[in-house]
Protein backbone atom coordinates (compact mmCIF):
# COMPACT_ATOMS: atom_id res chain seq x y z
CA UNK A 1 0.00 0.00 0.00
CA UNK A 2 2.08 2.81 -1.34
CA UNK A 3 -0.66 5.71 -2.27
CA UNK A 4 -4.43 6.05 -0.72
CA UNK A 5 -6.19 8.43 -2.73
CA UNK A 6 -9.22 9.34 -0.95
CA UNK A 7 -11.82 9.16 -4.11
CA UNK A 8 -10.74 5.84 -5.04
CA UNK A 9 -10.94 4.50 -1.58
CA UNK A 10 -14.87 5.93 -1.46
CA UNK A 11 -15.61 4.19 -4.74
CA UNK A 12 -14.45 0.49 -3.29
CA UNK A 13 -15.17 1.25 0.18
CA UNK A 14 -19.10 2.28 -0.78
CA UNK A 15 -19.27 -0.69 -2.53
CA UNK A 16 -20.75 -2.25 0.68
CA UNK A 17 -21.93 0.37 2.47
CA UNK A 18 -25.59 0.29 1.83
CA UNK A 19 -27.95 3.87 2.30
CA UNK A 20 -25.35 6.25 2.94
CA UNK A 21 -26.36 8.97 0.67
CA UNK A 22 -23.28 8.75 -1.89
CA UNK A 23 -22.64 11.80 -3.85
CA UNK A 24 -20.36 10.36 -6.86
CA UNK A 25 -22.91 9.74 -9.98
CA UNK A 26 -22.59 5.62 -10.32
CA UNK A 27 -22.60 6.31 -14.21
CA UNK A 28 -19.49 7.75 -13.90
CA UNK A 29 -17.41 4.62 -12.78
CA UNK A 30 -15.98 2.05 -14.97
CA UNK A 31 -14.19 -1.02 -14.51
CA UNK A 32 -14.33 -4.28 -12.14
CA UNK A 33 -14.44 -2.28 -8.71
CA UNK A 34 -17.25 -0.03 -10.44
CA UNK A 35 -19.45 -2.92 -11.03
CA UNK A 36 -18.40 -3.99 -7.53
CA UNK A 37 -19.90 -0.55 -6.42
CA UNK A 38 -22.90 -0.55 -8.66
CA UNK A 39 -24.17 -3.94 -7.53
CA UNK A 40 -23.64 -3.16 -3.95
CA UNK A 41 -24.34 -0.01 -3.54
CA UNK A 42 -27.53 -0.62 -5.27
CA UNK A 43 -28.49 -2.47 -1.78
CA UNK A 44 -30.66 -0.11 0.26
CA UNK A 45 -29.85 -0.53 3.85
CA UNK A 46 -31.80 -2.72 5.86
CA UNK A 47 -35.25 -2.62 5.52
CA UNK A 48 -38.40 -2.39 7.99
CA UNK A 49 -39.41 -5.78 8.42
CA UNK A 50 -36.19 -7.44 7.17
CA UNK A 51 -34.73 -10.87 8.57
CA UNK A 52 -31.04 -11.15 9.13
CA UNK A 53 -29.32 -14.70 10.51
CA UNK A 54 -26.61 -12.22 12.02
CA UNK A 55 -27.16 -8.61 13.48
CA UNK A 56 -24.04 -6.86 14.38
CA UNK A 57 -24.34 -3.53 16.63
CA UNK A 58 -21.13 -1.83 15.90
CA UNK A 59 -18.40 -1.66 13.43
CA UNK A 60 -15.13 -1.45 15.88
CA UNK A 61 -12.85 -3.82 16.17
CA UNK A 62 -15.08 -6.31 18.04
CA UNK A 63 -18.12 -6.29 15.64
CA UNK A 64 -15.54 -6.13 12.32
CA UNK A 65 -13.52 -9.75 13.71
CA UNK A 66 -17.47 -11.05 14.43
CA UNK A 67 -18.63 -9.85 10.76
CA UNK A 68 -15.64 -11.63 9.03
CA UNK A 69 -15.17 -15.10 10.64
CA UNK A 70 -18.95 -15.51 10.29
CA UNK A 71 -19.19 -14.42 6.76
CA UNK A 72 -15.84 -16.61 6.44
CA UNK A 73 -18.58 -19.25 7.85
CA UNK A 74 -20.82 -18.94 5.40
CA UNK A 75 -23.61 -16.64 7.71
CA UNK A 76 -25.08 -13.81 5.80
CA UNK A 77 -24.20 -10.70 8.11
CA UNK A 78 -25.81 -7.54 8.08
CA UNK A 79 -23.59 -4.29 10.49
CA UNK A 80 -25.57 -1.20 11.94
CA UNK A 81 -23.72 1.39 12.86
CA UNK A 82 -24.87 4.82 13.94
CA UNK A 83 -22.00 6.88 12.77
CA UNK A 84 -21.45 7.71 9.09
CA UNK A 85 -19.56 5.94 6.70
CA UNK A 86 -16.71 8.10 6.08
CA UNK A 87 -16.20 7.04 2.32
CA UNK A 88 -16.90 10.72 0.55
CA UNK A 89 -14.63 13.90 0.51
CA UNK A 90 -16.06 17.07 1.64
CA UNK A 91 -15.92 19.92 -0.85
CA UNK A 92 -12.00 19.97 0.18
CA UNK A 93 -11.52 16.99 -1.54
CA UNK A 94 -10.48 15.20 1.78
CA UNK A 95 -12.81 12.99 3.90
CA UNK A 96 -11.35 13.79 7.27
CA UNK A 97 -10.77 17.30 8.61
CA UNK A 98 -7.06 17.83 10.62
CA UNK A 99 -6.22 18.28 14.58
CA UNK A 100 -5.38 22.48 13.26
CA UNK A 101 -8.63 23.31 11.71
CA UNK A 102 -11.15 20.85 13.43
CA UNK A 103 -14.87 21.79 11.02
CA UNK A 104 -18.26 20.35 11.12
CA UNK A 105 -16.10 16.75 10.25
CA UNK A 106 -14.76 16.68 13.88
CA UNK A 107 -17.43 16.08 16.39
CA UNK A 108 -20.31 13.79 17.03
CA UNK A 109 -23.90 16.17 17.86
CA UNK A 110 -21.65 19.44 19.04
CA UNK A 111 -21.89 22.98 18.51
CA UNK A 112 -18.34 23.45 20.02
CA UNK A 113 -15.50 21.47 19.95
CA UNK A 114 -14.12 19.64 23.05
CA UNK A 115 -10.48 18.93 22.44
CA UNK A 116 -8.81 16.21 24.73
CA UNK A 117 -6.33 19.04 25.42
CA UNK A 118 -8.06 22.58 25.38
CA UNK A 119 -5.83 24.88 26.34
CA UNK A 120 -2.55 26.04 24.84
CA UNK A 121 -0.22 28.62 26.52
CA UNK A 122 -3.31 29.28 28.74
CA UNK A 123 -5.76 29.70 26.34
CA UNK A 124 -8.58 27.86 25.72
CA UNK A 125 -8.52 26.54 22.14
CA UNK A 126 -12.25 25.23 21.21
CA UNK A 127 -13.91 26.83 18.87
CA UNK A 128 -17.56 26.76 18.02
CA UNK A 129 -18.50 24.14 15.02
CA UNK A 130 -21.90 23.38 13.35
CA UNK A 131 -23.82 20.22 14.92
CA UNK A 132 -23.25 17.58 12.74
CA UNK A 133 -22.44 13.90 12.84
CA UNK A 134 -18.53 13.90 13.08
CA UNK A 135 -16.30 11.30 14.14
CA UNK A 136 -15.30 12.02 17.45
CA UNK A 137 -17.67 11.75 20.38
CA UNK A 138 -16.77 13.40 23.48
CA UNK A 139 -19.23 11.49 25.80
CA UNK A 140 -19.63 13.48 29.27
CA UNK A 141 -20.55 11.33 32.30
CA UNK A 142 -20.43 13.00 35.80
CA UNK A 143 -16.71 12.10 36.48
CA UNK A 144 -15.48 11.82 32.97
CA UNK A 145 -15.51 12.48 29.15
CA UNK A 146 -15.06 9.58 27.06
CA UNK A 147 -13.88 9.62 23.51
CA UNK A 148 -15.23 7.40 21.02
CA UNK A 149 -15.19 7.39 17.46
CA UNK A 150 -18.15 7.05 15.39
CA UNK A 151 -18.68 5.64 12.10
CA UNK A 152 -17.85 2.69 9.99
CA UNK A 153 -14.58 1.43 11.52
CA UNK A 154 -15.34 2.47 15.40
CA UNK A 155 -12.18 3.59 17.06
CA UNK A 156 -10.36 2.64 14.08
CA UNK A 157 -10.75 5.75 12.90
CA UNK A 158 -9.57 8.29 15.60
CA UNK A 159 -7.14 6.57 17.14
CA UNK A 160 -3.37 6.83 17.04
CA UNK A 161 -2.87 3.00 16.20
CA UNK A 162 -0.76 2.30 18.67
CA UNK A 163 -1.02 -1.84 18.39
CA UNK A 164 0.37 -3.01 21.83
CA UNK A 165 -0.01 -7.15 23.40
CA UNK A 166 0.68 -6.79 26.51
CA UNK A 167 3.13 -8.52 28.19
CA UNK A 168 2.87 -11.83 29.11
CA UNK A 169 3.41 -11.38 32.52
CA UNK A 170 0.41 -9.03 33.33
CA UNK A 171 -2.09 -10.76 30.99
CA UNK A 172 -3.49 -12.60 34.16
CA UNK A 173 -4.75 -9.12 35.49
CA UNK A 174 -6.31 -8.88 32.06
CA UNK A 175 -8.09 -11.48 31.55
CA UNK A 176 -8.15 -13.52 34.15
CA UNK A 177 -10.44 -16.82 32.76
CA UNK A 178 -8.59 -16.92 29.54
CA UNK A 179 -6.19 -19.50 28.77
CA UNK A 180 -2.82 -17.08 28.05
CA UNK A 181 -0.99 -20.01 26.27
CA UNK A 182 -3.69 -19.65 23.54
CA UNK A 183 -3.83 -16.08 23.72
CA UNK A 184 -0.21 -15.99 22.91
CA UNK A 185 0.23 -18.83 20.69
CA UNK A 186 -2.71 -18.14 18.38
CA UNK A 187 -4.75 -15.05 18.87
CA UNK A 188 -2.73 -12.50 19.59
CA UNK A 189 -0.63 -13.06 16.43
CA UNK A 190 -3.78 -13.87 14.55
CA UNK A 191 -5.29 -10.01 15.86
CA UNK A 192 -1.96 -8.63 14.89
CA UNK A 193 -1.78 -9.75 11.54
CA UNK A 194 -5.15 -8.98 10.83
CA UNK A 195 -4.58 -5.35 11.64
CA UNK A 196 -1.58 -5.31 9.67
CA UNK A 197 0.67 -4.32 12.70
CA UNK A 198 4.46 -3.03 12.41
CA UNK A 199 7.09 -1.35 13.89
CA UNK A 200 8.86 1.80 13.25
CA UNK A 201 12.51 1.38 11.31
CA UNK A 202 14.56 2.06 14.41
CA UNK A 203 17.37 3.29 11.54
CA UNK A 204 14.60 5.83 10.49
CA UNK A 205 13.75 7.10 13.88
CA UNK A 206 16.90 8.03 14.79
CA UNK A 207 17.50 10.42 12.14
CA UNK A 208 13.95 11.70 10.94
CA UNK A 209 13.17 15.94 12.04
CA UNK A 210 9.15 14.29 12.86
CA UNK A 211 10.56 12.12 15.59
CA UNK A 212 12.78 14.39 17.45
CA UNK A 213 10.25 14.63 20.19
CA UNK A 214 10.32 11.28 20.71
CA UNK A 215 13.62 10.96 20.81
CA UNK A 216 14.07 13.70 24.01
CA UNK A 217 11.24 11.55 25.15
CA UNK A 218 14.15 8.44 25.04
CA UNK A 219 16.64 10.43 26.05
CA UNK A 220 15.12 11.82 29.58
CA UNK A 221 13.76 8.27 30.21
CA UNK A 222 16.69 6.83 29.97
CA UNK A 223 19.24 9.70 32.37
CA UNK A 224 16.60 8.39 34.67
CA UNK A 225 17.00 4.62 34.33
CA UNK A 226 13.73 4.16 32.87
CA UNK A 227 12.87 1.75 30.07
CA UNK A 228 12.39 2.98 27.02
CA UNK A 229 10.67 0.79 24.61
CA UNK A 230 9.05 1.56 20.39
CA UNK A 231 5.48 0.68 20.66
CA UNK A 232 4.36 -1.12 17.03
CA UNK A 233 1.24 0.86 15.13
CA UNK A 234 -0.83 -0.12 12.32
CA UNK A 235 -0.06 3.18 10.25
CA UNK A 236 1.64 2.42 7.05
CA UNK A 237 5.47 3.22 8.02
CA UNK A 238 6.62 3.15 4.39
CA UNK A 239 3.95 5.28 3.71
CA UNK A 240 5.52 7.54 6.78
CA UNK A 241 9.07 7.75 5.11
CA UNK A 242 7.57 8.93 1.86
CA UNK A 243 5.38 11.65 3.59
CA UNK A 244 8.74 12.60 4.86
CA UNK A 245 10.08 12.82 1.58
CA UNK A 246 7.84 14.85 -0.15
CA UNK A 247 6.82 12.46 -2.50
CA UNK A 248 3.16 11.63 -1.24
CA UNK A 249 0.28 13.83 -0.13
CA UNK A 250 1.05 13.78 4.22
CA UNK A 251 -1.36 12.80 6.81
CA UNK A 252 0.83 12.02 10.37
CA UNK A 253 2.75 14.77 8.86
CA UNK A 254 -0.03 16.68 8.85
CA UNK A 255 -1.89 17.13 12.04
CA UNK A 256 -4.38 14.38 10.90
CA UNK A 257 -5.47 12.11 13.94
CA UNK A 258 -8.13 12.33 16.17
CA UNK A 259 -10.82 13.23 13.13
CA UNK A 260 -9.67 11.08 11.07
CA UNK A 261 -6.49 10.33 8.71
CA UNK A 262 -7.32 10.48 5.12
CA UNK A 263 -3.64 8.07 4.13
CA UNK A 264 -1.38 6.00 5.72
CA UNK A 265 -3.27 4.64 8.78
CA UNK A 266 -4.36 0.86 8.08
CA UNK A 267 -8.13 1.73 9.98
CA UNK A 268 -10.58 -1.47 9.73
CA UNK A 269 -11.76 0.15 6.79
CA UNK A 270 -8.83 -1.12 4.91
CA UNK A 271 -8.19 -4.11 6.81
CA UNK A 272 -10.61 -6.32 8.81
CA UNK A 273 -13.65 -4.94 6.91
CA UNK A 274 -12.40 -4.80 3.87
CA UNK A 275 -12.22 -8.81 4.14
CA UNK A 276 -15.41 -9.02 5.27
CA UNK A 277 -16.86 -6.76 2.20
CA UNK A 278 -14.76 -9.28 0.10
CA UNK A 279 -17.10 -12.49 1.45
CA UNK A 280 -20.08 -10.56 -0.72
CA UNK A 281 -21.84 -11.68 2.47
CA UNK A 282 -21.67 -8.89 5.20
CA UNK A 283 -23.60 -5.55 4.26
CA UNK A 284 -23.45 -2.03 6.66
CA UNK A 285 -26.09 0.56 7.42
CA UNK A 286 -24.48 3.54 8.30
CA UNK A 287 -26.41 6.27 10.31
CA UNK A 288 -28.35 3.47 11.64
CA UNK A 289 -28.91 3.09 15.74
CA UNK A 290 -29.71 0.10 17.60
CA UNK A 291 -32.39 1.22 20.09
CA UNK A 292 -34.04 -1.92 21.34
CA UNK A 293 -33.50 -5.63 21.25
CA UNK A 294 -36.12 -8.13 22.91
CA UNK A 295 -37.18 -12.20 22.32
CA UNK A 296 -39.15 -12.42 19.67
CA UNK A 297 -39.91 -16.01 19.39
CA UNK A 298 -39.17 -18.87 17.65
CA UNK A 299 -35.34 -18.21 19.28
CA UNK A 300 -35.27 -15.26 17.13
CA UNK A 301 -34.61 -11.70 18.67
CA UNK A 302 -36.61 -7.96 17.80
CA UNK A 303 -34.38 -5.50 16.57
CA UNK A 304 -35.52 -1.52 16.62
CA UNK A 305 -33.25 0.74 14.88
CA UNK A 306 -33.17 4.37 14.68
CA UNK A 307 -32.44 5.95 10.77
CA UNK A 308 -30.37 9.51 11.61
CA UNK A 309 -29.62 12.20 9.46
CA UNK A 310 -26.55 14.27 9.56
CA UNK A 311 -27.87 16.26 12.41
CA UNK A 312 -28.46 13.31 14.70
CA UNK A 313 -32.20 13.29 14.01
CA UNK A 314 -34.46 10.42 13.56
CA UNK A 315 -35.91 10.30 10.17
CA UNK A 316 -36.85 6.42 10.38
CA UNK A 317 -37.59 4.23 12.88
CA UNK A 318 -37.14 0.71 11.86
CA UNK A 319 -38.07 -3.17 13.03
CA UNK A 320 -35.91 -6.20 11.78
CA UNK A 321 -35.26 -9.60 13.29
CA UNK A 322 -32.36 -11.71 13.68
CA UNK A 323 -31.55 -15.25 14.54
CA UNK A 324 -28.08 -13.70 16.42
CA UNK A 325 -26.92 -10.69 18.00
CA UNK A 326 -23.89 -9.20 18.46
CA UNK A 327 -23.30 -6.16 21.33
CA UNK A 328 -20.29 -4.41 19.40
CA UNK A 329 -21.17 -0.87 19.96
CA UNK A 330 -18.30 -0.32 22.24
CA UNK A 331 -17.76 -0.81 26.32
CA UNK A 332 -19.96 2.48 26.19
CA UNK A 333 -22.27 1.63 24.03
CA UNK A 334 -22.89 -2.08 24.45
CA UNK A 335 -22.85 -1.45 28.73
CA UNK A 336 -25.49 1.65 27.92
CA UNK A 337 -27.74 -0.45 25.71
CA UNK A 338 -27.74 -3.60 28.00
CA UNK A 339 -28.34 -1.74 30.97
CA UNK A 340 -31.06 0.02 29.51
CA UNK A 341 -33.01 -3.17 28.57
CA UNK A 342 -32.85 -5.07 31.50
CA UNK A 343 -34.21 -1.90 33.61
CA UNK A 344 -36.95 -0.99 30.85
CA UNK A 345 -37.84 -4.76 30.35
CA UNK A 346 -36.76 -5.82 27.29
CA UNK A 347 -34.18 -8.48 28.54
CA UNK A 348 -35.23 -8.59 32.05
CA UNK A 349 -33.08 -11.63 33.00
CA UNK A 350 -29.64 -10.41 32.00
CA UNK A 351 -27.68 -10.76 35.02
CA UNK A 352 -27.20 -8.33 37.93
CA UNK A 353 -22.80 -8.32 36.37
CA UNK A 354 -23.93 -6.26 33.58
CA UNK A 355 -23.46 -2.62 33.70
CA UNK A 356 -20.07 -3.23 36.30
CA UNK A 357 -16.67 -3.54 35.97
CA UNK A 358 -15.97 -0.43 33.99
CA UNK A 359 -12.82 1.24 33.87
CA UNK A 360 -10.76 3.94 31.91
CA UNK A 361 -7.42 2.03 31.64
CA UNK A 362 -5.44 4.07 33.95
CA UNK A 363 -6.07 7.43 31.45
CA UNK A 364 -4.04 10.11 32.55
CA UNK A 365 -1.83 12.80 30.60
CA UNK A 366 0.76 15.31 31.47
CA UNK A 367 3.15 17.48 29.52
CA UNK A 368 6.57 19.06 31.06
CA UNK A 369 8.59 21.81 29.84
CA UNK A 370 11.97 21.69 28.41
CA UNK A 371 14.83 23.46 28.60
CA UNK A 372 15.92 25.90 25.33
CA UNK A 373 18.58 23.18 24.42
CA UNK A 374 15.78 20.23 24.01
CA UNK A 375 13.34 21.32 21.33
CA UNK A 376 11.10 18.52 20.00
CA UNK A 377 10.62 19.84 16.70
CA UNK A 378 7.89 22.08 15.01
CA UNK A 379 7.12 18.80 12.82
CA UNK A 380 5.95 16.10 14.51
CA UNK A 381 3.98 12.92 13.65
CA UNK A 382 0.91 12.24 14.86
CA UNK A 383 1.56 8.61 15.45
CA UNK A 384 3.37 7.92 18.82
CA UNK A 385 5.48 5.31 18.17
CA UNK A 386 7.27 4.96 21.96
CA UNK A 387 6.43 5.07 25.26
CA UNK A 388 8.49 4.62 28.89
CA UNK A 389 7.54 1.62 30.89
CA UNK A 390 7.63 1.65 34.16
CA UNK A 391 4.39 -0.87 34.87
CA UNK A 392 6.07 -3.59 37.38
CA UNK A 393 7.96 -0.85 39.43
CA UNK A 394 5.20 2.17 39.64
CA UNK A 395 2.33 0.79 37.68
CA UNK A 396 2.51 3.10 34.57
CA UNK A 397 3.21 2.68 31.31
CA UNK A 398 3.80 6.08 29.20
CA UNK A 399 3.29 7.09 25.84
CA UNK A 400 6.06 9.55 24.37
CA UNK A 401 2.95 11.83 22.44
CA UNK A 402 2.89 14.06 19.97
CA UNK A 403 2.14 17.87 20.07
CA UNK A 404 1.53 18.91 16.86
CA UNK A 405 1.24 22.38 17.00
CA UNK A 406 3.27 22.98 13.64
CA UNK A 407 5.24 25.39 15.65
CA UNK A 408 8.40 24.65 18.79
CA UNK A 409 7.29 24.49 21.65
CA UNK A 410 9.76 22.47 23.80
CA UNK A 411 6.80 20.54 25.21
CA UNK A 412 7.40 16.66 26.11
CA UNK A 413 3.77 15.32 25.92
CA UNK A 414 2.77 12.14 27.60
CA UNK A 415 -0.30 9.83 27.76
CA UNK A 416 0.05 7.11 30.68
CA UNK A 417 -1.53 3.79 31.18
CA UNK A 418 -2.13 3.42 35.00
CA UNK A 419 -2.68 0.58 37.23
CA UNK A 420 -5.97 2.39 38.67
CA UNK A 421 -8.06 -0.59 40.26
CA UNK A 422 -11.39 1.79 40.64
CA UNK A 423 -14.50 0.06 39.08
CA UNK A 424 -17.45 2.18 37.93
CA UNK A 425 -21.13 0.83 37.11
CA UNK A 426 -23.39 1.97 34.86
CA UNK A 427 -26.74 2.37 36.30
CA UNK A 428 -30.11 3.07 34.53
CA UNK A 429 -32.04 6.29 35.04
CA UNK A 430 -35.51 6.29 34.96
CA UNK A 431 -36.33 10.09 35.53
CA UNK A 432 -33.99 11.09 32.90
CA UNK A 433 -34.30 8.09 30.74
CA UNK A 434 -30.41 7.92 30.08
CA UNK A 435 -27.98 5.56 31.77
CA UNK A 436 -25.43 6.94 33.99
CA UNK A 437 -22.37 6.03 34.76
CA UNK A 438 -20.88 6.49 38.85
CA UNK A 439 -16.92 7.01 38.06
CA UNK A 440 -15.76 10.26 39.95
CA UNK A 441 -13.12 12.81 39.17
CA UNK A 442 -11.11 12.18 42.57
CA UNK A 443 -10.63 8.05 41.12
CA UNK A 444 -7.75 9.90 39.10
CA UNK A 445 -5.62 10.38 42.09
CA UNK A 446 -4.14 7.37 42.01
CA UNK A 447 -3.16 7.52 38.21
CA UNK A 448 -1.43 10.71 38.70
CA UNK A 449 0.45 8.90 41.68
CA UNK A 450 1.21 6.34 39.43
CA UNK A 451 2.32 8.39 36.09
CA UNK A 452 4.39 10.84 38.86
CA UNK A 453 6.72 7.88 39.48
CA UNK A 454 8.17 8.50 36.28
CA UNK A 455 7.54 12.22 35.71
CA UNK A 456 8.67 13.33 39.20
CA UNK A 457 11.79 11.67 38.91
CA UNK A 458 12.86 12.84 34.68
CA UNK A 459 11.90 16.42 35.93
CA UNK A 460 14.26 16.14 39.28
CA UNK A 461 17.27 14.33 36.86
CA UNK A 462 16.51 17.26 34.36
CA UNK A 463 15.65 20.30 36.37
CA UNK A 464 12.11 20.66 34.41
CA UNK A 465 8.75 21.73 35.47
CA UNK A 466 5.41 20.39 34.68
CA UNK A 467 3.29 22.41 31.76
CA UNK A 468 0.91 23.78 33.28
CA UNK A 469 -1.03 25.62 30.32
CA UNK A 470 -2.31 22.64 28.61
CA UNK A 471 -5.32 21.56 30.50
CA UNK A 472 -6.60 24.77 31.86
CA UNK A 473 -5.07 27.97 33.94
CA UNK A 474 -2.29 26.18 35.97
CA UNK A 475 -3.26 22.37 35.78
CA UNK A 476 -1.27 19.86 35.59
CA UNK A 477 -2.95 16.87 34.87
CA UNK A 478 -5.28 16.17 31.64
CA UNK A 479 -7.27 13.54 34.34
CA UNK A 480 -10.82 14.38 33.28
CA UNK A 481 -11.12 12.03 30.31
CA UNK A 482 -9.97 8.53 29.18
CA UNK A 483 -9.75 7.06 25.81
CA UNK A 484 -9.92 3.80 26.53
CA UNK A 485 -12.90 3.05 28.20
CA UNK A 486 -13.02 -0.80 29.18
CA UNK A 487 -16.07 -3.10 30.63
CA UNK A 488 -19.42 -2.84 31.67
CA UNK A 489 -20.39 -6.64 30.38
CA UNK A 490 -17.74 -8.74 31.74
CA UNK A 491 -16.27 -11.96 30.60
CA UNK A 492 -16.70 -14.96 32.25
CA UNK A 493 -19.62 -12.29 34.90
CA UNK A 494 -22.10 -10.75 32.68
CA UNK A 495 -21.46 -12.94 29.81
CA UNK A 496 -20.04 -17.04 30.08
CA UNK A 497 -15.90 -17.06 29.04
CA UNK A 498 -16.76 -16.64 25.51
CA UNK A 499 -19.50 -13.31 25.42
CA UNK A 500 -22.26 -15.60 25.56
CA UNK A 501 -25.12 -13.47 28.06
CA UNK A 502 -26.57 -15.16 30.79
CA UNK A 503 -29.75 -15.92 30.14
CA UNK A 504 -30.25 -15.26 25.98
CA UNK A 505 -29.19 -17.87 24.28
CA UNK A 506 -27.83 -16.03 20.14
CA UNK A 507 -27.24 -12.77 22.01
CA UNK A 508 -23.13 -12.17 22.43
CA UNK A 509 -21.03 -9.41 24.08
CA UNK A 510 -18.00 -9.45 21.54
CA UNK A 511 -16.31 -5.99 22.14
CA UNK A 512 -14.29 -3.95 24.64
CA UNK A 513 -17.13 -4.13 27.46
CA UNK A 514 -15.55 -7.90 27.89
CA UNK A 515 -12.29 -6.58 29.61
CA UNK A 516 -12.56 -5.31 32.79
CA UNK A 517 -11.32 -2.02 32.98
CA UNK A 518 -7.69 -2.51 32.25
CA UNK A 519 -5.35 -3.97 29.62
CA UNK A 520 -1.83 -2.55 31.01
CA UNK A 521 -1.17 -0.98 27.45
CA UNK A 522 -3.74 0.48 24.83
CA UNK A 523 -6.25 -2.06 24.22
CA UNK A 524 -7.49 -2.81 20.87
CA UNK A 525 -4.93 -5.59 20.29
CA UNK A 526 -6.65 -7.47 23.37
CA UNK A 527 -10.07 -6.20 22.03
CA UNK A 528 -9.53 -7.79 18.65
CA UNK A 529 -7.52 -11.21 19.63
CA UNK A 530 -10.35 -11.71 22.16
CA UNK A 531 -13.08 -11.08 19.61
CA UNK A 532 -10.91 -13.54 17.45
CA UNK A 533 -11.03 -16.40 20.29
CA UNK A 534 -14.72 -16.15 21.29
CA UNK A 535 -15.77 -15.57 17.84
CA UNK A 536 -13.96 -19.17 16.54
CA UNK A 537 -15.63 -20.90 19.68
CA UNK A 538 -19.00 -19.94 18.73
CA UNK A 539 -19.20 -20.51 15.23
CA UNK A 540 -17.52 -24.16 16.12
CA UNK A 541 -20.24 -24.66 19.07
CA UNK A 542 -23.19 -22.52 18.21
CA UNK A 543 -23.97 -22.45 14.59
P1 LIG B 1 -15.46 0.75 19.05
O1 LIG B 1 -14.24 0.71 18.22
O2 LIG B 1 -15.70 1.94 19.91
O3 LIG B 1 -16.71 0.50 18.08
C1 LIG B 1 -18.03 0.61 18.52
C2 LIG B 1 -18.88 1.11 17.35
O4 LIG B 1 -20.27 0.95 17.68
C3 LIG B 1 -18.69 2.58 17.04
O5 LIG B 1 -18.45 2.74 15.67
C4 LIG B 1 -20.02 3.21 17.46
O6 LIG B 1 -20.38 4.34 16.69
C5 LIG B 1 -21.00 2.08 17.26
N1 LIG B 1 -22.20 2.15 18.09
C6 LIG B 1 -22.29 2.47 19.39
N2 LIG B 1 -23.57 2.39 19.85
C7 LIG B 1 -24.31 1.98 18.75
C8 LIG B 1 -25.69 1.71 18.57
N3 LIG B 1 -26.58 1.80 19.59
N4 LIG B 1 -26.12 1.36 17.35
C9 LIG B 1 -25.23 1.25 16.32
N5 LIG B 1 -23.91 1.50 16.44
C10 LIG B 1 -23.45 1.85 17.66
O7 LIG B 1 -15.54 -0.53 20.04
N6 LIG B 1 -6.47 2.04 21.41
C11 LIG B 1 -5.30 1.47 21.11
O8 LIG B 1 -5.13 0.25 21.30
N7 LIG B 1 -4.28 2.21 20.57
C12 LIG B 1 -4.39 3.55 20.35
O9 LIG B 1 -3.47 4.18 19.83
C13 LIG B 1 -5.62 4.18 20.71
N8 LIG B 1 -5.77 5.52 20.56
C14 LIG B 1 -7.00 6.08 20.78
C15 LIG B 1 -7.19 7.43 20.50
C16 LIG B 1 -8.46 7.99 20.63
C17 LIG B 1 -8.66 9.44 20.36
C18 LIG B 1 -9.57 7.17 21.01
C19 LIG B 1 -10.96 7.75 21.12
C20 LIG B 1 -9.37 5.84 21.29
C21 LIG B 1 -8.10 5.28 21.19
N9 LIG B 1 -7.88 3.93 21.44
C22 LIG B 1 -6.66 3.37 21.19
C23 LIG B 1 -8.96 3.06 21.95
C24 LIG B 1 -9.55 2.15 20.88
O10 LIG B 1 -9.88 2.89 19.74
C25 LIG B 1 -10.79 1.45 21.48
O11 LIG B 1 -10.37 0.70 22.59
C26 LIG B 1 -11.47 0.53 20.48
O12 LIG B 1 -11.89 1.25 19.34
C27 LIG B 1 -12.66 -0.17 21.12
O13 LIG B 1 -13.10 -1.18 20.23
P2 LIG B 1 -14.55 -1.77 20.32
O14 LIG B 1 -14.71 -2.80 19.28
O15 LIG B 1 -14.82 -2.13 21.74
Amino acid sequence: MRDHPPVSNAVSRRGFIAGTGSILGMAALAGPAAAQARRVAAAPPIANGAHVPALVIGTGYGGSVAALRLAQAGVDVHMIEMGMAWDTPGSDGKIFCNTREPDYRSYWLRTRTKAPLNYFLGFPIDRDIPRYTGILDAEDFSGITVYQGRGVGGGSLVNGGMAVTPKRENFASVLPSVNADEMYATYYPRANAGLGVGTIDPAWFDSTACYQYSRVGRKHAQRSGFPFVFVPDVYDWDYMKQEAAGTVTKSALAGEILYGNNHGKKSLQRTYLAQARATGRVTISALHQVTSVAPAGGGRYTVVIDQLNTTGDTTTTKTVTADRVFFAAGSVGTSKLLVKLRATGALPALNGEVGKGWGDNGNVMCGRANHLWDPTGSLQSTIPCSGIDNWAAGGAFAEVAPLPTGIETWASFYLSITNNTHRAQFSWNASTGKVDLNWQLAWKQPSIDMAKTIFDKINAKEGTIYRTDLFGIYKIWGDHLTYHPLGGAVLNKATDNYGRLAGYPGLYVIDGALIPGNTTVNPFVTITALAERNIEKIIATDL
